[in-house]
């Protein structure tokens, strides 16, 4: 198994001019007929060596001539036609089998829809191809399937054709005038249902708008609709992009490995990010549809109109469109929230991959399998290193720089050097230094020191940067690093950005009456875990503007009184103190449900030196009780004041209100008494709202056995025909902590609405047990056996998911010796299975490492 490096890019040696596809669907298999209209252009270049993935080639042209097997070498991963001419046609015919494809990419059925997944590679197992983003073409595609089980035929672009045939069969053909790389290829044929609407365009060009989903499910695609057309209006406003095609598709899909994929005026989603009504959907779902529903439309202009040159340059478009739609889902919701959940999302999972043997950096220098690249260090991390050249840059020169990028790179294959150019050239800042985010690993950390004399203050700051995984030392950042400081009456003095660029430095501040109080890394302007001795964590909880920095200093807060607690002191009476000043605070009710919570698990592990999580729950819970106990009739009140009226509106109000009535029962719950037993239930019973029975159901679980059983079995029998639904209900009994997990997952996977070919169903029944710190890493071994079982059965049936699913031995290395000894062993076993995926292997031999 070989790794492909960055280092060994080369321009291709043909060009695609154009491609005309023709795909003959049939139950059993696939007629694919590929024209293409190819150039040399490197003379030199004798062969064309063409991408293909276990293909059945049935006949080959070259302008018009049929080509005898001499003339061509067809081998598990290529197409070699030797002595091509300059200029010429191919015509490949080849035949596929999309029925047995269980690993989602390429053409695939899922239920009975064909449809299609080519990032990044899976194109070359449709047809033979020149399968790398830096080939451009423009397709024409037509799709030929029986009428009555697939009336719907889509394809990229516009459509041109439609003929019902005589023999039953209806041939659709889609022409996309925008040149394009194979991995925005898309089909699907299907018997679809769909709502439609429109949008008109800041220049008055009438766009056609569908949303395609199984039979029965229309009424749950408003949502989406709704999303599509804010996203469409913010681009032009924010960016001056408009759309570029007559008609944007979207189809739901529910067999889906990720999300959902930004195809050429053809969206394909994981149905997850499409359907939901108010009894099905929580208040998360239906923003996690609006952002994803964003993200892919934000992809027309920042990754299909100016795409990758290569997939190490993965980055250029998910962190910039990552980037986007989080400010898209700033814009239209809080924007203090919506910060606070992106960064707890970048520390609950890329932290803990830069701290792993699997970091890297934004932009990698190899890989084994691309698909173990669409990481959270290349979404998230990416987002965040956009994020800041936003803030170097300002408002105002950063919307010069981007339309410049748009400008310069329209209809090319570019690099993360070109981005950087444009956002340089156009505000005139010069961002050499900057570039060290994009090649380098790991969570930098900034050491802070503080003192104070004759009215001046200094700050000293240390970089502290981690090893790259190969032990070589990396070099110092540069990064903006927004501060404040306030006096002893909690009055701001002074709030600027520094630039932090050395490895060590000092700012001094004078003219001070007397020693301010620092609030540091506000908005958390760089991806940075700041350390800082002796911090006025309360102080700043009460008086900082910051809306981050207020969230963050009661996070540490709290994670100082439960690391004490570790160390066997008692609970910390200020903290309590100061805990009970948020319950009474008036502000926006989902940023008060966020300062009310707990530093998670994963925050806590990620700051021991040796991973043990018994010490962890036990303080945690502890404390838990103890403010519980203290606070009762405050977060009861808030409780009732917030649970009325019974509505299931998803407006910001309402949601907000549910989520800060969920936090109430939630900070309840270890109370553990008959009366928010009953509460509970009651809520569970009662509730208009997903959101509300989902967390009701949880708590039911994980504190109220007793009534658990009728509530699961309520909603089983109510849920057991939605599967997104059925998620929900899997990841519940995955993540509990109740006796027995394992035993049930292990029998949950025989129940009928379990299918282990569904990604969503794996995800939610063993993807969410990998995570369930306490039975995953149950010291006999059990949780660790039966996860390695399963990533050698699903690496058969689809290999992408079951590296996902690996990546929950990520811990590996930081990880107690008595659990890093039955997790070797368990690691080893999979690495040993015969034909190991190179997805697997690729992670699992870097994490045995
Ligand atoms: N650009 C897409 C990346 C992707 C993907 C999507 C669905 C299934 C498999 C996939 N492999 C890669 C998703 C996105 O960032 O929008
Ligand atoms: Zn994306």
């Amino acid at each position: 198994i070989e790794a492909i490096y960055l280092k060994d890019y080369k321009k291709p040696a043909f060009s695609i001019e154009s491609v005309n596809l023709e795909f003959d669907l049939y139950e059993e298999f696939a007629i694919v007929t590929n024209i293409m209209k190819m150039n040399k252009v490197d003379g030199n270049e004798k062969t064309l060596e063409l991408h293909s993935t276990d293909l059945e080639l049935v006949e080959l042209y070259i302008n018009d001539l049929k080509l005898k097997e001499s003339r061509y070498i067809i081998s598990k991963e290529s197409l070699s036609v030797l002595n091509v001419p300059s200029e010429f046609t191919l015509k490949v015919v080849n035949k596929i089998y999309p029925q047995n494809n269980t690993e989602l990419e390429g053409l695939y059925k899922s239920g009975s829809i064909f449809c299609t997944q080519n990032e990044p590679e899976g194109f070359r197992s449709i047809t033979p191809y020149l399968d790398r983003p830096d080939v451009m073409s423009v397709f024409t595609t037509t799709v030929i399937a029986d009428k009555e089980s697939y009336p719907v035929l889509l394809s990229n672009g516009n459509k041109v054709d439609t003929k019902d045939r005589v023999d039953k069969r209806r041939s659709v053909t889609w022409h996309d005038p925008h040149p394009k790389p194979s991995y925005l290829f898309a089909l699907v044929a299907g018997d679809l249902g769909s709502i439609t609407d429109e949008f008109t365009t800041a220049s008055g060009s009438n766009v056609e708008l569908n949303i395609y989903c199984d039979k029965g499910n229309e009424s749950k695609c408003y949502h989406a609709m709704k999303s599509l057309k804010e996203a469409m209006l913010w681009d032009e406003q924010k960016y001056g992009r408009e759309y570029d095609l007559d008609i944007y598709n979207i189809v739901a899909v529910d067999s889906f490995n990720m999300g959902a994929m930004e195809n050429k005026g053809l969206n394909i989603f994981n149905s997850a990010y499409v359907l939901a009504d108010e009894d099905s959907a929580s208040d998360a779902n239906f923003m996690g549809i609006q952002s994803v529903i964003a993200h892919e439309y934000f992809h027309n202009w920042t990754g299909n109109r100016i795409t990758c040159r290569d997939w190490f340059q993965l980055t250029l478009k998910e962190g910039l469109t990552v980037f986007r739609d989080q400010c898209f889902s700033a814009d239209l919701n809080s924007a203090e929230v919506q910060r606070i959940d992106d960064v707890k999302s970048l520390r609950e999972r890329q932290f803990v991959e830069d701290a792993s043997p699997t970091a890297h950096p934004i932009q990698p220098k190899s890989y084994i399998s691309m698909n173990n690249f669409y990481t959270s260090t290349v979404y998230e991390k990416g987002a965040e290193v956009i994020r800041m050249i936003h803030t170097l840059l300002g408002e105002e020169n950063y919307r010069k720089a981007t339309d410049l990028y748009f400008k310069s790179f329209d209809g090319q294959a570019v690099t993360t050097d070109d981005f950087l150019w444009a956002m340089q050239e156009a505000s005139g800042i010069d961002l050499s230094a900057f570039k060290t985010w994009y090649h380098q690993s790991g969570t930098p950390k900034l050491k802070v020191e503080e003192s104070f004399s004759d009215g001046v203050y200094k700050l000293t700051l240390t970089q502290v940067i981690p090893n790259a995984v190969d032990s070589t030392k990396q070099n110092p950042y540069y990064y903006p690093l927004k501060m404040g400081l306030l006096d002893e009456s909690g009055e701001e003095i002074l709030a600027q950005t520094l630039v932090v660029s050395k490895e060590r430095e000092e700012f001094i501040f004078q003219n001070l009456k007397s020693k301010p109080i620092l609030s540091i890394n506000r908005a958390f302007s760089a991806p940075i875990i700041v350390e800082q001795k002796s911090a006025e964590y309360a102080f700043l909880m009460k008086y900082d503007s910051d809306s981050f920095v207020k969230y963050e200093s009661a996070q540490n807060f709290a994670v100082e009184t439960i690391e004490s607690m570790m160390r066997g002191q008692e609970i910390n009476s200020s903290f309590v103190e100061a805990y009970g000043h948020l319950l009474d605070l008036d502000i926006d009710l989902s940023y008060k449900a966020l300062l009310l919570e707990l530093p998670s698990v994963s925050t806590l592990m990620q700051r021991q030196d040796e991973v043990d999580f018994e010490p962890i729950y036990e303080a945690k819970e502890k404390l838990a009780k103890h403010l519980a106990v203290t606070f009762e009739d405050k977060v009861m009140k808030l409780y009732v004041d917030n649970h009325f009226p019974n509505v299931s509106a998803i407006d910001s109000l309402n949601m907000g209100k549910r989520s800060l009535k969920n936090r109430a029962l939630k900070i309840l719950a270890p109370l553990e008494t008959p009366a928010i037993g009953k509460l509970t239930q009651a809520q569970y019973n009662e509730s208009l709202s997903m959101s509300d029975r989902v967390v009701a159901l949880d708590i039911l679980e994980n504190t109220f056995s007793d009534f658990a059983l009728e509530a699961l079995g309520d909603f089983y029998s109510k849920y057991k025909d939605q599967t997104l639904v059925m998620n929900k209900y899997f990841s519940i009994l995955s993540a509990s902590h109740r006796e027995g997990v394992l035993k049930r997952v292990i029998e949950l996977q025989n129940d009928e609405v379990y299918d282990e070919k569904v990604p969503n169903l794996v995800r939610s029944l063993i993807g969410v047990f990998a995570r369930n710190y306490k039975y995953f890493h149950a010291k006999d071994a059990s949780g660790y056996k039966f996860v390695a079982d399963k990533i050698i059965e699903i690496d058969k049936i689809n290999p992408q998911m079951a590296s996902g699913l690996a990546g929950a031995f990520k811990i590996y290395s930081r990880i107690n010796t008595l659990n890093k000894e039955l997790m070797r062993v368990e690691l080893q076993r999979i690495l040993n299975t015969k034909e190991l995926s190179k997805n697997s292997f690729e992670i699992i031999s870097k994490i045995l490492k």
